[in-house]
């Protein structure tokens, strides 16, 4: 590969005629914007502790009230990518939202799409085009792009879930607003997506028939992820990674056009190298404790923690106990990078043990 010229070896003169009229040479800066082989990534594989989130995230409860937040939320940054932009990843907006007892985070809708995955407390809800959604620990509710959402807690403990959105990329393409909405009025039973879609392999004729639609189930409860994981475990050879992906059950697709979702299931014991993709992703412990090794860089995991993983990066995670399974909840762009062409799924050398 040849050596590129540089703006040094350029005349003065030339550079500043070039900068006067908005013009820039392209080859001192060519590696720098397609660098071989592998992207140049500013991301960090970083872990944020719940331990030390949540003391935090209660001191804003205690400091903040709702009106003067409209949501109440500690946002995961990246230092790699400017802690003011608040990325966890180029792609992906990380947040721990607390709402307390009798709140309301009030009516909106926006351009990103967002999901919740509940981390801990009873009693919260979103209310999502009028469908009020239960959230209990570990499920997942999704408040896709244009649909209104507020969320409310009739319960008597703090309710704390991980908010992810897409919001840096729509960011990024100056495409991200919102707008403010009166309360929603309840539109039909509590969960009903959830009840009309309950069963994998099993959808409403009615619903069938017609075109898909873009966002038929808007709740994925833990209860049952755990369970179908639980299932799927006792199928799957060691060594082969148990885990399920959330998609629209109408389409089998996934069930947000630019972030993915999928569970996991450590087994005791268990040391999983994931395969190496071009996606940038955020995984969130559900529940055990273990490491993370991620380009290199060794993570200790427990309960709530959040784990940053750059685009191209070699991942593996290990339980580390030898009893009990662990899971882990993991948001990628992966559904992005389909769309656009460029997802990839990378050799994945082999990687020394933990
Ligand atoms: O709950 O609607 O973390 O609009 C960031 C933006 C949460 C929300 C966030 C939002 C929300």
């Amino acid at each position: 590969m040849s050596q590129l010229g540089t703006l040094e070896d350029l005349p003065i003169g030339f550079r500043q005629g070039l900068t006067a009229t908005n013009l820039v040479p392209l080859w001192p800066n060519l590696r720098g914007a397609l660098p071989h082989g592998i992207p140049t990534r500013r991301t960090r594989p970083l872990l944020w502790r719940y331990s030390e989130i949540r003391p935090q995230l209660m001191e804003a409860g205690r400091l903040t009230p709702i009106e003067k937040a409209e949501r109440r939320v500690l946002v995961l940054a990246n230092p790699g990518l400017g802690l003011e932009n608040m990325q966890a990843t180029p792609s992906i907006y990380i947040g721990m939202q607390l709402i307390l007892p009798g709140e309301t985070a009030p009516n909106h809708k926006h351009s990103p799409s967002a999901v919740r995955f509940v981390v801990e407390g009873a009693g919260g809800f979103t209310v999502v085009e009028g469908e009020r959604c239960p959230m209990e620990p570990g499920d997942l509710i999704l408040t896709p792009s244009g649909l209104w959402h507020e969320h409310g807690h009739t319960g008597s403990e703090p309710v704390v879930w991980m908010d992810a959105l897409d919001l840096p990329l729509v960011f990024a393409l100056e495409a991200s607003y919102c707008t403010e909405g009166e309360p929603q009025n309840i539109r039909n039973e509590p969960d009903a997506s959830q009840t009309r879609y309950r069963r994998s392999g099993l959808v409403p004729w009615s619903g069938w028939m017609r075109p898909p639609t873009n966002y038929p189930l808007v709740r994925f409860p833990w209860r049952d992820v755990k369970a179908a994981l639980a299932d799927l475990a006792s199928v799957t050879p060691r060594g082969e990674a148990v885990r399920l992906a959330y998609v629209n059950p109408e389409t089998g697709r996934e069930c947000l056009p630019i972030l993915g979702f999928s569970a996991v299931q450590l087994r005791p014991g268990e040391s999983l190298a994931l395969p190496r993709h071009s996606a940038s992703a955020v995984m969130n412990i559900v529940d055990g404790a273990g490491v993370a090794e991620i380009d290199g860089v060794q993570l200790q995991f427990e309960q709530f923690d959040t784990i940053a993983v750059p685009t191209h990066a070699r991942v593996r995670i290990e339980n580390s106990s030898s009893t009990k399974p662990a899971h882990l909840f993991v948001v990628d762009d992966a559904p992005m990078q389909r769309k656009l062409g460029f997802y990839e799924i990378l050799a994945n050398e082999a990687l020394p043990p933990i």
